[in-house]
């Protein structure tokens, strides 16, 4: 992207303004963005058949949080990593939080893992024995302890929690189960510290998952409290599902907590974030620009990257991720939300439909490269970064 796209910005920046864009709001709301990188998205990771090892993946959380401050460095946008407990674990917490300021980092989101633990083959928090339900609340209220030791404000939790045969367990009882474990996690949040709530509709379990939906999650949610709220995982729907639709209801009931954001093609698959449906990223960006200019929404939504780059290089696949949200964005800001609202309240759907469209169809790469360029950024992320030599250095000090 030679300075060519300094003519292709002057040609839109025009195009822009004749069509009564306020450039220099959107370029500040694109400055503004802020998306958060998870720390399991730069180690080796894989699928149940197999994980393909990678030169240079990161494998101590200060390694990661290294990756992360790559991503941060050249998008400009990604100043937080998302921790998941045990497998950051460290024995200081507060020296891992100093590393991550060094690096220009914070650390955000803690995920608890209720997953990966032998104990819990029926269940975690929904467990039919009190004893595994003790052990689940007690690593949860450790990951509570470690947001406060890094001052981080969210717990990101998934529930992996179900059960594989009909009759296997009592379905209300694992509901009982769970919001009892969870008033008890809920209880030692300090304000502000937010508990978000995340459904996947199958997977691990094979028959029934104790929160499959956002419905599921909403419901728990109000039984807890005004800090907790639904997280959103776009690879956690049936095909099909009107992701956008949750979004905005979600929004409207002030219980939109997170993203959590990847692609799917068939399951969860933790894809590339816009590889598969950017259409649908645009749209999603749609609501949650329709909610931030409605003055009586409160909206604090946390933007977190949730994929494990399975055959990607994992900086480089986390730096188009970044950029993808980013374009997402940038084309939903473009939408004319005036003529918008006007030609849905008119009933004409050919033109509301194109008026979204429009903003879609918007190429905005010379606009995020003019965004970059402000903020003292390279233009092009991914090729500054493969430029950096960063990847070249770590596969040699990373040799296993
Ligand atoms: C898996 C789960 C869920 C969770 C993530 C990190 O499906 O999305 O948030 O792992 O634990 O993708
Ligand atoms: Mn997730
Ligand atoms: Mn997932």
């Amino acid at each position: 992207m030679a300075i060519a796209w300094k003519e292709a910005y002057r040609l839109l920046a025009d195009d822009l303004d004749a069509r009564g864009v306020d450039i220099e709001a959107v370029k500040d709301a694109l400055k503004a963005q802020r998306i958060e990188t998870p720390s399991w998205g730069y180690a080796d990771s894989g699928t149940r058949f197999h994980v393909f090892p990678q030169p240079g993946a990161a494998v101590t959380a200060y390694q990661k949080l290294a990756d992360a401050a790559q991503v941060h460095k050249f998008t400009g946008v990604a100043p937080s990593v998302a921790l998941h407990i045990p497998w950051d674990k460290v024995d200081d917490y507060g020296a891992l939080q100093q590393y991550a300021a060094s690096l220009g980092l914070s650390l955000g989101a803690i995920n608890p893992n209720l997953f990966q633990d032998d104990a819990y083959k029926l269940g975690s928090l929904c467990h039919p024995d009190a004893a595994v339900r003790r052990m689940a609340i007690d690593h949860c209220l450790e990951c509570v302890g470690i947001a406060k030791t890094v001052g981080s404000n969210i717990i990101s939790l998934w529930l992996p929690d179900g059960t594989n045969y009909p009759g296997q367990d009592n379905i209300r009882e694992r509901k009982h189960r769970l919001v009892e474990a969870l008033t008890k996690v809920y209880a030692a949040m300090p304000a502000p510290m937010r508990l978000l709530i995340e459904y996947k509709f199958f997977e691990p379990a094979f028959y029934h998952t104790d929160l499959a939906d956002w419905g599921m999650a909403y419901v728990l949610a109000t039984k807890l409290g005004d800090r907790a709220q639904v997280l959103v995982d776009l690879g956690h729907h049936p095909l099909g599902t009107n992701i956008e639709q949750i979004v905005a209801f979600l929004i409207d009931e002030g219980r939109l907590g997170g993203f959590h954001f990847n692609s799917k093609k068939f399951a969860d698959d933790d894809l590339t974030v816009g590889s598969i449906n950017p259409y649908e990223l645009f749209l999603i960006y749609n609501e949650l620009i329709d909610g931030e200019r409605d003055p009586a929404v409160d909206m604090s939504v946390a933007y977190m990257i949730d994929q494990s780059h399975n055959i990607k290089p994992k900086v480089e696949a986390s730096i188009q991720s970044v950029m993808n949200i980013q374009e997402a964005y940038a084309r939903a800001l473009l939408i004319d939300r005036a003529s918008l609202a006007q030609a849905q309240r008119a009933g004409d759907v050919v033109m509301a439909e194109e008026i979204v469209q429009a903003a879609y169809r918007t190429n905005v790469t010379p606009l995020l490269a003019q965004v970059r360029e402000e903020m003292g950024l390279a233009p092009d992320p991914l090729t500054a970064y493969r430029a950096s030599g960063y990847y070249e250095r770590v596969c040699q000090e990373r040799t296993r």
